[in-house]
């Protein structure tokens, strides 16, 4: 049965397990994965020592979210979401851009002291563009998102709520944040499908 290594934090891992749940992908397993300390499970895959990572039965290992999304949509046995279609790859690289600035917000953090929580790598010129990228990219996304789901969750809506959930985990609070009603909709009406509910971060 196919493995996705992942960890319960990172929007990479979430797109790719979202994906491969909605695409209803047979006998899928998760096993946790610590990707900060070269977890040998996780080296022995995928050489970046990254998660995502899926491994398939012959032992193919498959890394990159898009890439396993990919795979999902090819080998799931629900009926394929558009996700080819120009619209939803625009809007799905549009969160993408969110989670990987909030991602690098917090590396950068943690090169500059180690801790995730001293902020000083924010007002740094590269944090100051990670969060210019993060506040225009959820705004834009609020205007762009299609807000009535279809019947599978296809890449621009997983992509723009795990954005948006991620934005959330990491900085609780923040007032930087724009408000997001369209895409707060979005996540409300699809809070219990599976895809959403049984990938949901947490610290
Ligand atoms: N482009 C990759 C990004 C994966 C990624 O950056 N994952 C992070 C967790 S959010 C990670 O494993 N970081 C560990 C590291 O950079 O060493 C994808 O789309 O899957």
């Amino acid at each position: 049965m196919p493995t996705l290594l992942k960890n319960n934090t990172s929007p990479f891992a979430r797109i790719a397990h979202a994906a491969l749940i909605d695409a209803a992908v047979p006998d899928l397993t998760v096993q946790i994965a610590d990707q900060w300390n070269d977890d040998p499970a996780l080296l022995a895959v995928n050489s970046a020592g990254r998660v995502p990572c899926l491994v398939l039965d012959d032992g193919t290992a498959i890394a990159e979210c898009l890439l396993i999304a990919r795979h999902a949509d090819n080998v799931g046995e629900a009926p394929p979401p558009g996700n080819d279609a120009p619209q939803i790859l625009s809007i799905a690289g549009l969160a993408l851009g969110v989670c990987d600035a909030a991602v690098q917000t917090l590396v950068g953090r943690k090169i500059v002291s180690g801790n995730f929580a001293d902020t000083a790598f924010d007002a740094s010129p590269i944090g100051r563009k990670r969060r210019r990228t993060m506040v225009d990219g959820l705004a834009e996304l609020d205007a762009r998102i299609d807000a009535a789901p279809g019947e599978r969750l296809d890449l621009a809506t997983i992509a723009a709520v795990t954005a948006l959930d991620y934005v959330a985990l990491r900085f609780p609070g923040a007032d930087w944040v724009p408000d997001t009603p369209r895409l707060e909709a979005l996540r409300a009406a699809t809070a219990e499908r599976p895809a959403f509910r049984d990938t949901r971060p947490f610290l």
